[in-house]
């Protein structure tokens, strides 16, 4: 009966293990459609949590979300600038379909987005291409127009910044600052000058020279003469040694201590530029480099915290450089369509109150994780508290 009784118990648990696996079996099955539904971004997305958990700078703290799909008439947002009026003014190169034309667009504070201002079209290319904007201590608006665009394979020398006056808040007719660079790319006015990058300065050069003028204001309607290189007006100049991406210096922003900071586009380094009492530049260096931060475009320095926010085009990703040189991933994302507020190669960002707000280029270059260029396009925040 012993027997008996243990040959039916052993009968059962062969049964209750078998069970066991036919229940793992079903669990498995059922499981898979809740994996799929989870989807790769998800996936990855688990990965980087755990990479964070673990320590490494290169994980994500943050997720973009949507805060403004763009319009289908912009199908390559650019630079921003926070108006003292709370509005965003957003630049819209439209360089993805350059049968629309470049334009400047204002984002409201319950994040409107309206059409603003249509730039002056070049007198010789018949184009406008609005990248960096900032604005004076007077409210006028500066921005970058890059002609690079109007035919990259022949550098024109035509590029040029822009200034529209403003007069409660409404834009007047723009005059050129100055002109005469190869890529204009980002600006900012700062104490009566205005800081401009050429990302392309020299072109042909190898390694490719870049570099930042600071020209007066009082001198608006300056004609640049040539060899840029030699020019009085040049402050900084930075080489970039990626081999296949000729784009140089690019985003531009200042710390509370007025030290000057450079991306450089293809290197992902991003260079720092102190003066002395006089105002004099000292030769840029290398300021923060890491393996992660595959380039730099739009440079945003939050001067309570002295942290410079890049937007890292390649990587499609925003990093973060620290005072003492040292870098972490706040947000990033895999290849995706950026509709629903993921990062699609950004190439600006800024703060507005607590939130960093970017804006989502979405105009792919060799190498970068972005490869496809699809609208609508967005700009995104990224909480920062
Ligand atoms: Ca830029
Ligand atoms: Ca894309
Ligand atoms: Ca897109």
């Amino acid at each position: 009966m012993l027997h008996r009784r243990n040959g039916f118990f052993r009968t059962f648990l062969r049964i209750g293990a078998l069970s066991l696996v036919a229940w793992l079996a079903v669990l498995a099955v059922m499981q898979q459609p809740q994996q799929a539904a989870d989807g790769p971004l998800k996936q990855i997305r688990k990965k980087l949590i755990a990479k964070r958990e673990a320590g490494d700078p290169a994980a994500p703290l943050k997720q973009s979300e949507l805060l403004v799909s763009l319009p289908p008439y912009v199908n390559t947002p650019d630079g921003m600038c926070l108006y003292p009026d709370g509005n965003i003014i957003l630049a819209v190169p439209n360089v993805n379909d350059q049968s629309y034309p470049g334009f400047l667009m204002k984002i409201t504070p319950q994040n409107k987005a309206e059409i603003f201002y249509p730039c002056p079209l070049h007198p010789d290319t018949g184009r406008a291409y609005p990248f960096g904007i900032c604005v004076g201590a007077d409210g006028d608006l500066f921005y970058a127009d890059l002609q690079w665009f109007a035919d990259p394979a022949t550098p024109n020398f035509k590029s040029r910044v822009m200034r529209i006056p403003m007069q409660d808040g409404k834009p007047g007719l723009a005059v050129p600052v100055v002109s005469g660079l190869v890529a204009a790319n980002a600006v900012v006015v700062r104490d009566g000058h205005l800081y401009v990058s050429d990302t392309i300065m020299v072109p042909d050069s190898k390694p490719l020279i870049s570099g930042v003028f600071r020209i007066p204001l009082s001198e608006e309607g300056l004609e640049l003469e040539g060899p840029l290189e030699k020019s009085p007006y040049l402050i900084a100049t930075i080489k970039t040694f990626h081999e296949k991406i000729p784009f140089g210096a690019d985003g531009l922003t200042f710390d509370s201590k007025g030290n000057l900071y450079i991306g450089n586009f293809a290197d992902g380094t991003v260079h720092q530029v102190k003066f002395d009492e006089q105002g004099k530049p000292q030769p840029a260096t290398i300021f923060a480099r890491a393996d992660f931060m595959k380039s730099a475009d739009g440079l945003f320095c939050d001067t309570k915290t002295d942290i410079v926010y890049v937007a890292d085009s390649m990587a499609n990703a925003v990093q973060m450089v620290y005072p003492d040189g040292s870098v972490k991933t706040l947000a990033q994302d895999p290849e995706n369509d950026g509709t629903d507020g993921r990062l699609d190669q950004p190439a600006e960002v800024l703060i507005r109150g607590k939130e960093l707000i970017g804006s989502n280029f979405d105009f792919p270059v060799e190498g970068g994780v972005n490869t496809k260029f699809e609208i609508p396009n967005t700009l995104v925040r990224i909480p920062l508290d």
